[in-house]
């Protein structure tokens, strides 16, 4: 069922801003230890795309995967999508839970964790993978498939792919191919001729607001490790071709 759906029919006050979720499992690690919670803004609630769950590829849905019903954020940080939801409140700020307040924050470098520190996460930030070939891996010379996948996030999508047999100093345009849903990962293919010796593979997403992945992980240091979405690398090992 869609969020949506269920907003319009409670009514929502033209003060309205952010969507909370309550559910009953309580944590330890929260300071203090307290039960699971977060929100996401009204716009995105809204969105269409933000569904109650209860039921997942046509089964419903298990206990372990938030039975019987749960929230699904497309788009953002799973932690939004929260599991045997109990309570949904329409607020005028964020969710004060620990793990909207606190957790899942990206802190500059020297910060330490409180409430209110550092970003917010929830839209996700694009990235990509390489899957095939694996990293360490031996291959013969000569043409090999290299794959991987794509994921935008929040309402954007994966408009290029492009894999560098070099390091990253040249590139040539992966083929993608079509998402289940615009929020799904989009698979990725390019067959490249590798030549004997060792070889850095890389591979670097596009999204359809023209924004790039950052180049190196230290581009994106931060004290939790955080998205994390620096260009994929893999070294092969190409053998001699006798
Ligand atoms: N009630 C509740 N919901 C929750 C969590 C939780 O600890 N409690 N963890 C969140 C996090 S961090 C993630 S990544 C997803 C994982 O969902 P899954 O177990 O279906 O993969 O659930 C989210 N929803
Ligand atoms: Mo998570």
């Amino acid at each position: 069922m869609r969020m949506r759906d269920v907003l319009a029919a409670a009514g929502v006050q033209p003060q309205a801003a952010h969507v909370a979720f309550a559910a009953p499992d309580q944590s330890q690690l929260a300071e203090p230890p307290q039960s699971y919670g977060s929100s996401i803004p009204l716009a995105k609630a809204t969105a269409g795309e933000v569904l109650l769950a209860w039921a997942m590829n046509g089964e419903p849905l298990t206990a372990g995967h938030g039975a019987p019903v749960r929230v699904v954020v497309p788009g953002y940080i799973g932690a939004r999508s929260v599991k045997w939801v109990e309570r949904i409140t329409v607020q005028t700020e964020p969710s004060t839970n620990y793990f909207q307040q606190t957790a899942y924050r990206l802190l500059p470098p020297g910060g330490t964790p409180g409430p209110g520190v550092g970003i917010s996460l929830g839209a996700i930030a694009l990235n990509s993978e390489i899957l095939v070939p694996g990293d360490g891996q031996q291959l013969p010379a000569g043409r090999t498939t290299i794959k991987g996948y794509a994921l935008a996030g929040d309402d954007r999508s994966v408009a290029r792919v492009d894999v560098s047999t070099d390091g990253g100093r040249s590139w040539r345009q992966a083929e993608l191919a079509e998402g289940a849903s615009p929020w799904t990962w989009r698979l990725w293919s390019i067959q490249a001729d590798l030549s004997p010796g060792e070889v850095q593979l890389v591979a670097r997403a596009w999204d359809s607001t023209a924004a790039l992945q950052p180049a190196l992980p230290e581009h994106v240091w931060n004290p939790k490790g955080y998205v994390n979405n620096s260009w994929p690398r893999v070294t092969v090992t190409i053998r001699d071709g006798a």
